[in-house]
């Protein structure tokens, strides 16, 4: 194949733009608390590994973790909630100042932001560390939990939307600035996210305001568990995809420039971005569809538009293996697939998001299967939908983020990255731990074990599940390997000396192999868009919402964990 090289634009035309040392302190306290939340949620998650095996390490940590339902709770809320939540905020304001070249248009808000989600996180935190609220990360009810730990959710998000009305605002003022100029796709990228999430947790927000905080404070007596259901996956599906984005932002704006090549092609990069804005939401019963309260028809709508979410998926995959094939055949890669090897996998930020797309394509297989509505009735509540989501959140999500902070936190910091070896040794036994982990979890699935279950206790474990079950825990040994080198890289590099601008990481950003310009005017507009995703939503959800509602059933007391 010939790379043809054609002219391209850089996305704005204007020189570059440094942040200021205010600006790079506020992203840094985000990604800061992100990696505090995941360096804690990980190192509780090999006691769930090796519980598999009957390893109980729960009873030397007795006076801290009070039960394994609260170690899963810890590891699910904050892996899954605050290492996300936090390091996509920061993330999207590195990606709007840098992607538009300006400062935030209103730094005020985005500061109030950054307070809320903190206040937040301190008043869930705390009913978590005392076993208040051992509820999991699904918080379904009847499990119930102190009103803090509702509250102090809830302006966690509200935080997140604070933010996401700083990025619109700054882009809406470069909009003003630069008429008739597309907007620059990692900046236009993040808000699109954050208009994803602000339609996504209005499930969640009714969630908390009408039932969970009212209930947990006793002003009323008894939830609807189903409807409580409803409400929380309209919010918990999109939820995935708000993890997703940032990570696809990366593989399409940025990785492409760390490799040597350019975007392959920045319309299709904007389209797959909109297709999410519009079905991320109306897909949600998919995880209901066990649930007797749903009419399968409505399982059925569900069922068909999450074979729709799954396109933009196909195209990023698409997109985004043809950026790099660029890019390797740039850098003399040669052959059908021997073009891979050409990849610059010394590049530990790189090798990183490499692997975390490569285990991503299985992550999509066990997600259509889940999809599928028979076949989801053999896997769901089993040991294989914690497999799939290792794959998904815990892999494409957070090797992704990890890998980004390869270059991120040098760069925040004015630092080189310490020890890029010990940083590939991190992705590569990341990688291995996963597969040995995830593989072991999905075929247990498939032998009937259940999930969110203590199984080195259950007395029902047939012979068969005794080898899964201690890949499982070797896996989990593997990844708590990968955890701590992560954490010894992150430490030292914070910690070293401050070195020449010119040897500190830039930020990449990749151009397009055609200029923005020549996109069309339709894949840069907000309103059309928003438009087809508040009436899908409403389609898709309004009729069994009215359903749920009008038939509501408060007569689900409060059930606490804890005597497990
Ligand atoms: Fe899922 C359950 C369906 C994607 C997370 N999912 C979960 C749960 C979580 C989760 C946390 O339909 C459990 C919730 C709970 O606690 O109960 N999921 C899907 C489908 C997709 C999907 C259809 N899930 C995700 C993502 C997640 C995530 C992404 C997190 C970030 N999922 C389900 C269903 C359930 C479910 C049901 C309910 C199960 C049940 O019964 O409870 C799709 O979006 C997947 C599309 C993905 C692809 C792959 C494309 C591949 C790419 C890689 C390119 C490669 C590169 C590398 C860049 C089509 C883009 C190249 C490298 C070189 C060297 C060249
Ligand atoms: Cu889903």
């Amino acid at each position: 194949m010939t790379i043809i090289d054609r002219p391209t634009q850089t996305t704005t035309g204007r020189p570059g733009y440094e942040l200021s040392p205010w600006e790079r302190r506020f992203i840094g306290i985000h990604i800061f608390i992100a990696i505090v939340a995941l360096a804690i949620g990980s190192l509780i998650g090999p006691l769930q590994a090796l519980e598999y095996s009957n390893v109980d390490l729960y009873q030397y940590l007795e006076p801290v973790l009070k039960s394994y339902y609260q170690g899963l709770t810890l590891h699910g809320v904050l892996n899954a909630l605050v290492w996300t939540t936090f390091f996509i905020v920061g993330f999207t304001t590195l990606t709007t100042i840098k992607g538009l070249r300006r400062p935030l248009s209103h730094p005020k808000v985005n500061v109030a932001g950054l307070v809320v989600m903190i206040v937040g996180l301190v008043m869930t935190a705390v009913p978590l560390l005392l076993d208040q609220a051992t509820v999991l990360y699904t918080f379904y009810p009847p499990l119930k939990a102190s009103w803090f730990f509702y509250v102090g959710l809830t302006l966690v998000v509200v935080g997140s939307w604070i933010s996401g009305v700083g990025f619109y605002l700054t882009l809406a003022a470069w909009r003003r600035e630069n008429r008739g100029v597309r907007s620059p796709f990692i900046a236009l990228a993040g808000v699109i996210n954050a208009a994803m999430w602000q339609i996504a947790t209005l499930g969640v927000a009714v969630e908390m305001l009408t039932m969970l905080i009212p209930w947990s404070l006793g002003w009323i007596d008894a939830t609807d568990p189903e409807l409580a259901r409803t409400y929380f996956w309209f919010t918990g599906h999109p939820l995935v995809y708000f993890w997703l984005l940032p990570a696809y932002i990366s593989w399409y704006g940025m990785l492409p420039k760390q490799a040597g090549g350019k975007l392959f092609s920045d319309s299709l990069a904007r389209l797959a971005f909109w297709m999410f804005l519009i079905v991320s939401v109306p897909v949600g019963f998919h995880h209901q569809f066990a649930d007797p309260g749903v009419p399968q028809i409505w399982k059925w709508i569900h069922a068909l538009l999450t074979y729709g979410v799954f396109l933009p998926s196909l195209l990023t995959a698409f997109t985004v293996i043809a950026s790099l094939e660029y890019a390797a055949r740039r850098r003399g890669g040669t052959g059908l697939i021997g073009w891979v090897r050409a990849l610059p996998w010394n590049d530990p930020s790189v090798t990183a998001q490499l692997l975390a797309g490569i285990l991503f394509m299985f992550g999509g297989v066990s997600g259509l299967t889940n999809a599928s509505y028979n076949l989801n009735l053999v896997v769901h509540n089993t040991a294989w939908v914690p497999g799939h989501f290792h794959l998904t959140v815990a892999t494409a999500v957070t090797l992704s983020f990890i890998g980004i902070t390869y270059w991120m936190v040098p760069h925040l910091a004015g630092k080189r990255l310490w020890s890029p070896k010990m940083a590939l040794a991190q992705a590569w036994t990341w990688f291995v731990g996963m597969v040995i982990f995830s593989n072991a979890m999905h075929m247990l699935g498939l032998l009937g074990a259940p999930r969110r279950t203590p199984l080195g206790e259950a007395p029902y474990v047939p012979e068969e599940w005794n080898g899964h079950l201690l890949r499982v825990s070797i896996g989990g040994t593997i990844l708590l390997v990968s955890v701590i080198l992560y954490l010894i890289v992150m430490w030292k590099t914070f910690r070293g000396p401050k070195v020449a601008a010119a040897d500190v990481p830039e930020v990449p950003i990749a151009e397009a192999l055609r200029s923005p310009q020549l996109t069309p005017v339709w894949l840069d507009r907000f309103k059309p868009w928003l438009i087809v995703a508040g009436l899908l939503v409403l389609l898709a959800y309004g009729p069994q919402l009215v359903d749920q509602i009008g038939n509501m059933n408060l007569n689900a007391p409060g059930v606490d964990f804890k005597i497990w």
